[in-house]
């Protein structure tokens, strides 16, 4: 089996690489130059790179002259050029890292690496710490402080934790090609992403194939991956070019899958306790798989013979945070019908072009049917959001008009008329009760004046609870990922009302948002308060935001029964206005 093939970006990417490690061995400025070109062609064509390879018509691209033409066809036929794999092998991987440091071009890299060996940042970290740069021709003290403090910025950069919602697309993307790999027979991801955490340090990822080279090859091979970190017998190490994220892989035999799957899954916490109830039952629970006393190996297929064996319930990778899930687990109290996103029929919350979303509203309908909704709540900004094109009183009402048009004109879905609108400073809303009782949705959000304290914040919100026109709280603390802080106010007072109330919480799956989240929804839950999953979509490819939303509800124990958009639109409308009027 050959790899799949590479695709413009892949190619582009590889180009760049080249160019770089030509400068690296020192090539002239001309022929660097070439790559760095064809890389931005590639990139720029509308044309199928396919054909234009099998009719031989790469060299009509301004440009591309007939020896990059070549390597180009090489590289997508093939998959492979033979120039990239004699550079690459030339040069540590970490020297291109080193070239993104502010202060060095290739010609100080190469001397850090031929006359000290410094090969990476870590390494030229600790050369500088160790005052060993000064001496080199061409550094002094004064640029080993400078490179101190370019890789600190590097490292606040790139450094960070990533976002789960800018993460699973890459992850999604590279498990598709490694499905495709030769031999594989199963494909998982592993770590904070599997266990859908928040925010993710690195990816992990897993493989089972009878030999792990071709397989750790097509990662290290695969498009988007911008430095190959490491590569071992069974392992391969990769960061990818888009948010400098870092890949470990790792390939073992199918019959050690699950007991390495459940290993790398984690949490590091839940793992150490099962390992001790394995150990009570005479079992020990490792990386390796499970032994007998007598050092017999159980052969374990799956993750849940595992748990099996512990005489406990299956546990979700969602749940594994040691947070009472093991002791659940073994009470048989561990919710059987946690929310899924196949349970989920309508898309809830999003704006069109109406106020400051991106595509008309017969746009996200269509969309939002190809994905599989029922139906999908309009809530446009109202007029106190003026930044955002918020929607006077009589705007809203035209938009009814646009909406009853387009759900004649889409057969078998539904736009619901709602709004999303500011809860103001005083706690009132920001349109008259009369508009509002005349809506099918009603979300209530906080956008400005975030800087209260605690106690006006907490009255703000309780006091547009008060509203019985208002049925869900739109991303209820605020908070932007990296970005901003929650707005300060007592989340158990505001839920134990929205318990008492029939008010909804929203939890918002765009990717910065995720708020509620998980720990929150959890407290939700356990009071009663009904949830909605939610996309806040501003064009039709946010419509995925939903994936997100449903791995928070789980993390926070949701089941479908409490999630109101897993029901139809009619009985979803229903049952929003039933709970305001308890
Ligand atoms: P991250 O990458 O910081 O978002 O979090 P994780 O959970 O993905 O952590 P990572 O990548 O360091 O390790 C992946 C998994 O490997 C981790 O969830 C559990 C397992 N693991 C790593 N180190 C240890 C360890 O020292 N003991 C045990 N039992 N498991 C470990
Ligand atoms: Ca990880
Ligand atoms: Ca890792
Ligand atoms: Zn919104």
């Amino acid at each position: 089996m050959s790899p799949p093939p590479l695709d413009k970006a892949a190619v582009a990417r590889i180009l760049r690489e080249i160019s770089l490690l030509l400068q690296l061995k020192g090539e002239n400025a001309f022929k660097v130059r070439a790559y760095d070109t064809g890389a931005d062609r590639l990139l720029g064509m509308t044309q199928e790179l396919g054909a234009l390879v099998r009719e031989g018509r790469l060299t009509e691209l301004p440009g591309i002259g007939q020896g990059l033409a070549d390597k180009i066809a090489e590289l997508v036929t093939t998959g492979k050029l033979g120039l990239y794999e004699e550079l690459k092998a030339a040069f540590p991987p970490g020297l291109l890292e080193m070239l993104q440091l502010p202060e060095l071009g290739p010609k100080k890299v190469m001397a850090l690496w031929n006359e000290l060996k410094v090969g990476s940042v870590a390494d030229l970290e600790k050369a500088c710490r160790e005052g060993r740069v000064r001496a080199l021709k061409g550094f002094g003290a004064r640029s080993e402080a400078k490179i101190l403090e370019g890789i600190a910025l590097h490292q606040r950069v790139h450094g960070k934790r990533k976002r789960l919602g800018d993460v699973l697309p890459t992850v999604e993307g590279l498990l598709e090609r490694l499905k495709a790999a030769p031999g594989v027979v199963r494909v998982s991801p592993a770590g904070s992403v599997r266990r859908r955490a928040e925010t993710v340090g690195d990816v992990d990822l897993l493989a089972s194939a009878p030999e792990a080279g071709p397989v750790l090859d097509v990662l290290a091979t695969a498009p988007g991956v911008a430095v190959v970190l490491g590569k071992g017998e069974s392992k391969c190490s990769v960061r990818m070019t888009e948010g400098d994220l870092q890949v470990d892989l790792r390939v073992l035999p199918d019959e050690d899958f699950a007991t390495a799957l459940h290993h790398f899954t984690g949490s590091k916490a839940h793992h150490v306790r099962l390992r001790g109830l394995g150990q009570d039952k005479g079992y020990k629970i490792s990386e390796w798989g499970v032994h007998r006393a007598d050092g017999t190996k159980l052969l374990i297929r799956e993750e849940a013979d595992l748990y099996k064996l512990l005489g406990m319930q299956d546990i979700p990778p969602e749940l594994r945070e040691d947070s009472g899930e093991i002791e659940a687990a073994l009470e048989g109290r561990l919710p059987e019908d946690l929310l899924t996103l196949e349970d989920v029929r309508g898309a809830v919350h999003s704006h069109s072009t109406w106020s400051d979303g991106r595509n008309s509203l017969e746009e996200m309908a269509r969309a939002a049917q190809a994905l599989g909704f029922q139906y999908l709540t309009v809530t446009e900004h109202s007029q106190a959001a003026v930044y955002a094109g918020g929607l006077k009183e009589e705007e809203l009402e035209r938009q009814w008009e646009e909406i009853d048009r387009v759900n004649e004109a889409v057969p078998g879905f539904r736009l619901l008329k709602g709004i999303e609108v500011d809860i103001l400073e005083t706690g009132a809303l920001d349109y008259r009760d009369s508009v509002l009782e005349r809506l099918e949705v009603v979300i209530g959000s906080v956008h400005i004046r975030h800087g209260m304290d605690e106690e006006q914040m907490t009255r703000r919100l309780l006091s547009a609870m008060d509203n019985p026109c208002l049925n869900i709280i739109g991303h209820p603390t605020g908070r932007l990922i990296h970005e901003r802080e929650p707005y300060p106010f007592r989340m158990e007072e505001v839920l134990d009302r929205a318990a008492e109330r029939g008010v909804v919480m929203e939890v918002n799956g765009s990717p910065a948002r995720l708020d509620l989240k998980a720990e929150h929804v959890r407290q939700a839950v356990q009071r009663g308060v009904k949830l909605v999953v939610s996309v806040d979509a501003h064009k039709i490819s946010d419509l995925h935001h939903v994936a997100f939303a449903v791995a928070t509800a789980r993390k926070g124990w949701a089941r479908k029964g409490e999630v109101l958009n897993t029901l139809p639109a009619d009985p979803f409308i229903a049952k929003l206005k039933a709970l305001r009027a308890r």
